[in-house]
């Protein structure tokens, strides 16, 4: 006899391996439930409940970790780790459904979190338009501020922004992001009229002249930006703050039906980088996004219409930033596509100790490779062509069967 390790990576390559070796399609079903253990942290639940849940989740065959003092049945409130695979699961949570103490309750949010997690289909559409998101795509940089195509006068700032955005779609964009005011930490924000001055009139052009074929999103937090850009021919608003910066933002999503990135931001881009600190930057983020989803269905918005993006660089630590990247699954918990954006920023360079941004091609790639990895399926980045190509070689990694 021998032995080798195997690496699975999911349930569907787990069906296919077990079909190979021989397996009944009534054993692949069974047993493809039983190749991965999924980890949950409960936080909040009560003594009574987190002895019930330990007990439960033995009898199913998975366990739980309960803190010493809830297992001696100290009054309390705690956090604890369940461990179960896909079959416990479903067992576990028929059984929950009976339970006292928040326990039927429990069992439905872990029910719904598990179908988000493995979701794997998203589609964006907008207008009759269409873009899958089985495989992670690329949104390009637009930025239409003034320093951006600095030589010449407006006319000519119009006709190279169509320009770079014809190049992009080009090398395999297949969003175009465009914003007119800088979010770079530190910065001040524009007045409403230069926005639009600045925006619409690219949003308009790139629409005329490059066609149907290809999303338009516009990076702004105010609402009559957004709402004049979708006029104008944008599909998707960019809302660095989760449509919090702009209380009406959450009205014009819901009023246009549009698909709509939400990011989470600390502070502002003005204060965003003084002193930020988490204890536990992920579940910060998940908690924000919660209130964000609440307020977004209140307004009238559909979960469906949402993007999630953890705002890498803004307000945030490099630990911050490279934990984020590292735990980036821990947001499919909403079933909503992921986005994030790397390209270039200062923790690229902190880390690799390239200074100036135009030169941080690498450790862009790298960082948006990983981030796809880890379920990111929008990459907002500068270097198109580059990403476009190594994202091309993880779909081939991915994809191949062996
Ligand atoms: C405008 N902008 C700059 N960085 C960004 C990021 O990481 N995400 C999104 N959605 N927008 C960004």
């Amino acid at each position: 006899m021998k032995v080798r390790f195997k690496e699975i990576k999911n349930k569907e390559e787990l069906s296919e391996y077990l079909e190979r070796l021989g397996n009944t399609p009534e054993g692949i079903k069974i047993l493809s439930q039983k190749g991965k253990t999924y980890l949950f942290e409960i936080e909040g639940i009560d003594t009574r409940g987190a002895n019930i849940l330990k007990q439960d989740a033995i009898s199913v065959g998975g366990d739980c970790a309960v803190p010493r003092s809830a297992s001696v049945f100290k009054p309390g409130k705690w956090t604890v780790l369940l461990m179960v695979n896909e079959r416990e699961l479903k067992r576990l949570t028929d059984k929950l459904k009976a339970q006292p103490y928040g326990l039927k309750e429990l069992a439905e949010k872990l029910r719904e979190a598990f179908e988000n997690y493995r979701r794997e289909e998203f589609t964006l559409r907008y207008r009759g338009r269409e873009l899958p998101l089985k495989r992670p795509v690329v949104m390009g940089i637009l930025n239409v501020t003034p320093d951006s195509f600095s030589d010449g006068g407006k006319f000519n700032r119009v006709d190279a922004a169509v320009k770079r955005c014809e190049e992009m779609l080009e090398e395999g964009a297949k969003i175009v992001d465009v914003g007119g005011e800088s979010t770079r930490p530190g910065s001040e924000p524009v007045p409403l009229e230069e926005e639009l001055k600045r925006v619409i009139p690219v949003v308009e052009e790139i629409r005329k002249r490059l066609g149907d074929d290809f999303f338009i999103s516009v990076d702004t937090y105010k609402s009559r930006v957004a709402e004049e850009a979708i006029s104008a021919g944008a599909d998707i608003v960019n809302d660095i703050s989760g449509f919090r910066f702009d209380e009406r933002m959450a009205e014009v999503v819901a009023q246009y039906r549009c698909p709509a990135v939400v990011m989470h931001i600390k502070g502002t881009p003005k204060d965003m980088q003084k002193n930020p600190y988490y204890e536990d930057v992920m579940a910060e983020i998940v908690n924000y996004f919660e209130e964000v989803f609440r307020r977004a269905e209140e307004k009238g918005v559909s979960r469906e219409q949402l993007i999630v993006d953890p705002g890498i660089g803004f307000g945030k630590r490099i630990e911050d930033n490279l934990c984020i990247l590292k735990r980036l699954k821990e947001l499919k918990v909403f079933g909503r596509p992921i986005l994030i954006g790397v390209s270039r920023k200062s923790f690229i360079g902190k880390i690799t100790g390239v200074e100036v941004p135009e030169k941080r091609l690498a450790g862009s790639i790298s960082a948006a490779v990983i981030g796809a990895m880890n379920g990111a399926r929008i990459l907002r980045v500068h270097d198109v062509r580059e990403t476009v190509e190594a994202l091309k070689l993880l779909s081939a990694v991915e994809e191949v069967e062996c």
